[in-house]
């Protein structure tokens, strides 16, 4: 299967349940769990449940993995592709009625990414990618920003889910803050990575996120001019993930790595 025929049916597949999430969004409040800093919707499982569907029927074969995998999480090889979805990224904000969700499906053969498609239903923006073509936000080309200092920047980020203000979020979040020109939180990652990849976010940082939540943005990033790069496994699939237009990758990825040394050296 082509990218872009990938690609087509992450579009259908996003646009499909994004469009029912927003159909639904008087039944938001429906939660099957609340956590102190998260919430699981029905919501979101029935969204999983629409996308795999039109995975199975349009790609048999294929492998899933989703933030609420209906049937068991799958894994793909080098022959088999894997689709990588997050039916509702931005949860939260659903939850809340805030405007800044989306539904993100990515495709990857082995290590490769094929295909990301980012849907916002509220705002009506369908992001695009594939690893042979350019990035685009309902059909306009994307790019990253040309902002060359950390002093200038905006940068997205997150607090991760499991918050513990003895954990170095709150520090990194206060490094980011102090150096650069604003720090944001806007509580849906793949959405934060668009933002990058369309030149209105300078940079990107997050720990504790997953692969659903960055698999169709990163590419989107990548195809946007910008980079995106793992830079940490803190276990149990939570990654810490830092994209940005390139030109200021390296020295926000120094100001991370300079309070995790302050804390390493705190503690020790
Ligand atoms: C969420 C992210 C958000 C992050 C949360 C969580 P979910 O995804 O997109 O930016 O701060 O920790 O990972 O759970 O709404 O799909």
């Amino acid at each position: 299967m082509t990218p872009q025929v990938c690609l087509e049916i992450a579009v259908t597949a996003a646009r499909a349940a994004g469009g029912y999430a927003r159909a639904q969004r008087h039944r938001r409040g429906e939660a099957n769990q609340r956590l102190a800093h998260d919430v699981k919707l029905a919501l979101d499982v029935e969204c999983q449940g629409i996308v795999e569907a039109i995975i199975r029927e349009r790609a048999p074969g294929h492998a899933i993995l989703g933030e609420e995998s209906v049937g068991a999480a799958e894994s793909g090889d080098d022959r088999t592709p894997l689709w990588i979805v997050d039916p509702i990224d931005g949860t939260v904000n659903f939850s809340h009625g805030l405007p800044f969700w989306c539904c993100s499906i990515g495709v990857r053969l082995g290590a490769r990414s094929l295909a990301g498609a980012v849907y916002a239903p509220d705002t009506d923006e369908l992001y695009t990618a594939t690893c042979d073509g350019p990035a685009l936000c309902n059909g306009a080309p994307l790019h990253v920003s040309s902002v060359a200092a950390v002093r200038d920047s905006l940068i997205m980020t997150g607090l991760d889910k499991q918050l513990d203000p003895r954990l170095p979020p709150f520090e990194i979040f206060r490094a980011i803050s102090v150096r650069a020109q604003k720090a944001r939180i806007i509580g849906s990652a793949a959405l934060d990575l668009c933002h990058v990849a369309a030149g209105r976010a300078d940079a990107y940082f997050e720990q504790g996120i997953y692969i659903w939540d960055i698999a169709a943005a990163a590419l989107i990033v990548e195809r946007a001019g910008g980079r995106a790069e793992q830079i940490g496994d803190m276990g149990h699939g939570r990654l810490r993930f830092l994209a940005s237009n390139g030109s200021i990758h390296e020295a926000v990825k120094d100001i991370i790595a300079r309070v995790q040394q302050d804390k390493t050296q705190a503690e020790g």
